[in-house]
């Protein structure tokens, strides 16, 4: 009976966090340069013989003398998350006197997974770079990164330099509207266009929109924005066939009317409209709204939208709203105070803090 009378926000403090994750500016995971002329927190592999040497740029590069494919260095086990696109990078070169040419490669443990396989050579820096997901079943703390490389008819000598491995950083998807179920998602009409859906391309829905003003489309529900908060707004646009060449399509966030991302799209193919925007000082949250703006031309004409996209940077602990709350298994509190709740879904525990009511809410 008390849960049904509580109203608050929740916020995701272990496992399960319910939103989406979406690419944005990457993380480093691990970074060797050598110009310390040590390995950083990788370690030996094998039995190579270990050296460092001019980089070319100022600094220090690792030296391999290897006689055997796996023999050169190793990440820390357990660098690897599960679900995680990496990229994986690192400059070689083989040094002179031995092969001409060899392949060298990231190869991940416990699979022994390739990333990234090159042909390397004596004459100049290779830069070698690939992607690396996980695979499904896989124990992320028993993984392990080492740098492999193809035998020869004898040990041979490569250089190593600048080794990266990034990850995405994780975003909070705030807003997400793909027209699929021909519909406009929470997102509404703006001004007095005519709204249609047609083909995405990607075996969906576009919404089409025939406007005869720069505000017309469609708008966000008001207060999606925080104050100091770093937006990345993105959607893809094309004009209708039969109407202007090209036009100007852009986000505006009211109440400063405030342009993100303005983009020159055409007739004849998708453009990709993205951006970064945070709400100036001063302006009420509450009342920020965002719409599709659109360049007037010399009469109305017909613009296709899709895949409008507003991010935040996810840092830690995230909002949840009710209505993905209501997505989970029956909640068991496990302690209240007025301001704070505590509670236990299967395999999360959210913490909590009441706000008051407001009409928009859903009741748990
Ligand atoms: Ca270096
Ligand atoms: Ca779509």
């Amino acid at each position: 009976m008390e849960r049904k009378c509580l109203d608050f926000l929740l916020i995701t403090m272990m496992l399960g966090s319910p939103h989406a994750l979406q690419a944005a500016s990457p993380i480093v995971v691990s970074s060797v340069n050598f110009n310390d002329s040590t390995t950083g927190t990788w370690t030996q592999s094998g039995s190579a013989t270990l050296a460092y040497g001019d980089d070319g740029q100022g600094g220090q590069a690792l030296s391999i003398t290897r006689a055997a494919d796996y023999e050169g260095i190793q990440s820390p086990t357990g660098l690897l998350q599960a679900g995680v696109e990496y990229t994986f990078s690192m400059r070689a070169k083989l040094a002179a006197g031995g092969p001409a040419s060899t392949g060298v490669r990231f190869v991940v443990k416990p699979n022994y997974n390739w990333v990234a396989n090159t042909t390397i050579n004596d004459t100049s820096w290779t830069t070698i770079s690939g992607i690396y997901t996980l695979p499904a079943g896989v124990d992320p703390a028993a993984t392990q990164i080492y740098i492999g490389s193809t035998d020869q008819t004898g040990p041979y000598t490569i250089l190593i330099d600048d080794i990266l491995i990034t990850r995405p950083a994780a975003v909070v998807t705030i807003s997400s509207v793909n027209f699929n179920d021909s519909t406009t998602g929470t997102w509404t009409q703006s001004g007095s266009p005519t709204l249609a859906y047609a083909d995405d391309g990607p075996g969906g829905q576009a919404l089409s929109i025939t406007r005869a003003a720069d505000y017309e489309g469609i708008q966000s529900p008001t207060g999606l924005l925080q104050a100091g908060v770093e937006y990345t707004f993105s959607m893809r646009a094309k004009l209708a066939a039969g109407g202007p060449a090209s036009t100007g399509v852009r986000f505006v966030v009211k109440p400063n009317y405030n342009w993100v991302a303005n983009t020159t799209i055409n007739d004849t193919g998708w453009t990709t409209i993205s951006g970064i925007y945070t709400l100036p000082a001063g302006v009420d949250p509450a009342t920020a709204q965002i719409y599709i703006g659109s360049t007037d031309q010399t009469g109305p004409y017909t613009i296709l939208i899709d895949d409008i996209l507003i991010t935040a940077p996810d840092t830690g602990p995230s909002m949840v709203t009710i209505s993905q709350l209501r997505a989970y298994p029956e909640p068991a509190i496990i302690w209240a105070a007025p301001t704070v709740v505590v509670v236990l879904f299967i395999g999360s525990l959210f913490i909590g803090y009441r706000r008051r009511r407001t009409k928009a809410d859903n009741i748990l």
